[in-house]
């Protein structure tokens, strides 16, 4: 791949294998999240109006454990890059977690949503909200017991698609970092950087199941990979 600093517009895809370095359980790995509990279980509307209960212990024990958690090496290198970078670049990423913000990080997405915020379904507003939702709280905003996880379970609508696609037009690389290519649509994206001509670069531990996509795979942890990228694009 050309040397990285003559990019411009960068788009970076981020999943569960960013955060793993910081103890936050992944969802295909051995022991990970959905050896645990079956997805149409837990992260489904259906799983929701069926057994609520089930779902909203799920989150607040979720909720719960990512606020013991660091921000780790791979998440302060992104948040270097998007304080430093003169040009456009929009971290997209897939985790729920709060640790690309903590980092430092303020050109992200969120694109299934966040732990942190609870949506209410009475008034649509989605408060911020670290604390269980098992009892059924009132909503801080307009008082109705109508919140709910503020995450985009399976069959629902991604956030900001348009934001996304806006930044996949413009971008001229696209890295996905730490994803096993398994969710669409966000598996999805790297074909479409591809194809709007953008260079695509993976970094995981693995290989995804999108990557004959990618021009260049570099595998190995993000707390490795992703600060020598960094250094790399910075050319410092
Ligand atoms: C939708 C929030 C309509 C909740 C999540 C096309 C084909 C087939 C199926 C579909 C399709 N289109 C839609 C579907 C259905 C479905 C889907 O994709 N199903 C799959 C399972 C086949 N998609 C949907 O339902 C989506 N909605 O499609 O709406 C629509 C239609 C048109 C256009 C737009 C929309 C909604 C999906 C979102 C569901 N919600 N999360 C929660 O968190 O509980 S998905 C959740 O799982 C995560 O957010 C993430 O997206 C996914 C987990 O994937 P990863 O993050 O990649 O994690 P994983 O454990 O799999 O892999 C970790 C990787 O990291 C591995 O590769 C590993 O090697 C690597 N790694 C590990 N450690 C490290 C590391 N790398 C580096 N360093 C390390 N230390």
């Amino acid at each position: 791949m050309a040397a990285m600093a003559q990019y411009r517009n960068i788009v970076i895809l981020t999943g569960a294998g960013v955060s793993a370095e910081s103890g936050i359980d992944t969802f295909r790995s051995e022991g990970g999240l959905w050896e645990q509990h079956r997805v149409e279980d837990v992260a489904t509307p259906e799983a929701f109006a069926r057994d609520p209960d089930l779902v909203l212990r799920f989150y607040d024990m979720r909720r719960a454990a990512i606020q013991t958690k660091q921000p780790n090496a791979a998440h302060h290198a992104l948040a270097r890059l998007d304080s430093t970078w003169p040009g456009n670049l929009l971290i997209v990423t897939q985790n729920v977690d709060d640790l690309h913000e903590r980092a430092g990080a303020r050109r992200v997405h969120h694109m299934h949503g966040e732990h942190l915020t609870a949506w209410c379904t009475a008034c649509d507003r989605r408060p911020r909200w670290t604390g269980p939702l098992i009892e059924r709280p009132p909503c801080p905003l307009c008082g109705a017991s109508a919140l709910r996880p503020d995450v985009v379970w399976f069959g629902e609508m991604p956030y900001g698609m348009d934001r996304i696609h806006a930044a996949l037009r413009e971008a001229d690389l696209f890295v996905s970092i730490g994803t096993s290519g398994a969710v669409y649509p966000a598996a999805g994206f790297v074909r479409s950087a591809r194809e709007l001509g953008a260079a695509t670069l993976e970094l995981n531990l693995e290989r995804s199941r999108g990557s004959s996509w990618f021009v260049e795979t570099r595998l190995g942890p993000a707390t490795e990979l992703v600060p020598e990228w960094v250094e790399e694009v910075l050319g410092c």
